[in-house]
């Protein structure tokens, strides 16, 4: 542009990009009690006993729930613990990850 730089290249953006955040979510069925829901949430999410029974009374009536937000990897882990344990327990339980 007309503002004395010739054309040339000025400016570089380092760029210092942060890595792709992960939603994991859990879904509502007909089957899995709500005391293993709460269980789960409480083991794997850290979360308190009053936040594990609400976010699992949202699952219930909405149908979905974003229980945290994680890297890949740790997200995947999540994802993996519940659903061994909710298989282990015979519960049809669902748990996935979704890029924020
Ligand atoms: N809907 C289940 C019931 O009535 C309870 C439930 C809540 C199941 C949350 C899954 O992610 C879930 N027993």
């Amino acid at each position: 542009g007309d503002d004395g730089d010739a054309g040339v290249k000025v400016e570089t953006r380092v760029k210092t990009k942060r890595p792709p955040l992960y939603k994991v979510l859990i879904l509502n069925d007909d089957y899995t009690p709500m005391e293993f829901v709460v269980h789960v949430l409480e083991r794997f999410f850290g979360l308190s006993h009053a936040q594990a029974f609400e976010i699992m009374l949202t699952v219930h009536k909405k149908g979905v729930a974003v229980v945290g937000v994680f890297s890949y990897e740790i997200a995947e882990t999540k994802v993996a613990q519940v659903m061994e344990f909710a298989q282990r327990h015979q519960h049809p339980l669902q748990c996935t990850m979704e890029k924020e």
